[in-house]
């Protein structure tokens, strides 16, 4: 079986019982997030094997964490805890569209303590990606050593990158951001970003440029419900995203990463890629909840047609 890596924060989410503004909200529902963690749950539900990096507070939402990611099967052989720094939590808030807002308590993050000399040289010895998220270089200054330590060992390996910016401005600047983000993508052969992300980012440089200045790969640019485009060096595949009654989108971006690097690591074509991932984005918008909605590859299959569902 394939097997991924990721590193990242995760959190305790506070799902609001109510749509509006936080204040009027009395009452929420905990659930578990963090972008990198939604992610690897994306690819073991595809039944693919993910690796999660993290340090979590020794406490009891970090034992939450940790039980919540190992029921989902991923092998947290890496994952830390310290007794010095507590668990982050976020609340959300979610509008009448399903579009969300991040209220986040998570700095200090735990993550401090995972500094670049405690990452095992062998952590991706039996890995086959190497997945690196923007929120996890905006969590902690040092992040950005570590994460370069673990492309080095990737780079050394062979074994190919992906990265999505998830730019968090709550978290940092966008100045910040572009400064950190410019050491990542020289060395990365999949940039996964938000279309407004991506303009944010790049101040309208083109995709043509962004493509050859850095030698990416495959730049595959999310759109919401206007779906998705990858872009490679010479060709451009668009598709549609399926439609949906949107209630929740926030883990809608990572479940598309992780369906399109399952696909990618199965060996599918880009236009599978694209179609999987926007299956996958779309059923996580129809569920309250980061991660909830990610689904396992049979219901994935079902959602965008390929097997009928059997229902009694
Ligand atoms: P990000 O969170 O990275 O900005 P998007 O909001 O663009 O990501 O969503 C990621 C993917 O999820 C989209 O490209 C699309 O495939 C799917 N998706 C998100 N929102 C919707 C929606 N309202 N209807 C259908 N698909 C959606
Ligand atoms: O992509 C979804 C994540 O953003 C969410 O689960 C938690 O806001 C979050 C974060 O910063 O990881």
């Amino acid at each position: 079986n394939k097997r991924i890596a990721t590193i990242g924060d995760a959190m305790v989410v506070f799902n609001p019982s109510k749509t509006g503004p936080l204040r009027f909200v009395p009452s929420f529902e905990r659930a578990v997030g963090g972008a990198e963690l939604n992610f690897a749950i994306g690819v073991t539900r595809l039944d693919m094997e993910a690796k999660w990096i993290s340090c979590i507070g020794d406490d009891e939402f970090g034992k939450l964490i940790y039980n919540f990611a190992r029921g989902e099967g991923i092998d947290v052989s890496h994952v830390l805890r310290t007794p010095h720094i507590p668990t982050s939590i976020y609340f959300k808030e979610i509008r009448e569209d399903g579009a969300g807002k991040s209220f986040y308590y998570r700095n200090p993050s735990p993550l401090l303590e995972l500094t670049e000399d405690r990452i095992d040289e062998s952590v991706l010895d039996d890995v086959d990606l190497l997945h690196i998220s923007g929120v996890y270089l905006a969590v902690c200054e040092h992040n950005i050593e570590v994460a370069l330590k673990l492309i080095t060992l990737a780079q050394a390996k062979n074994i190919p990158i992906s990265f999505d910016p998830n730019l968090r401005l709550k978290l940092w600047t966008i100045e910040d951001a572009r400064a950190v983000y410019e050491k990542v993508y020289p060395s990365i052969n999949l940039l996964l970003t938000g279309q407004d992300e991506f303009e944010l980012l790049f101040e309208g440089r083109t995709i043509k440029d962004v493509q050859e200045s850095y030698k990416i790969d495959e730049i595959i640019v999310k759109k919401g419900e206007q779906g998705a485009t990858v872009y490679t060096a010479t060709e451009q595949y668009d598709r549609e995203a399926f439609s949906i009654r949107a209630i929740d989108t926030v883990g809608a971006g990572d479940a598309f990463d992780a369906a399109y690097v399952y696909s990618y690591l199965n060996g599918d074509d880009i236009v599978e890629r694209l179609r999987l991932a926007n299956g996958a984005g779309a059923l996580v918008a129809t569920i309250k909840g980061d991660n909830e909605g990610l689904p396992s590859l049979q219901e994935l299959r079902q959602f965008i047609g390929d097997e009928k569902l059997i229902e009694r």
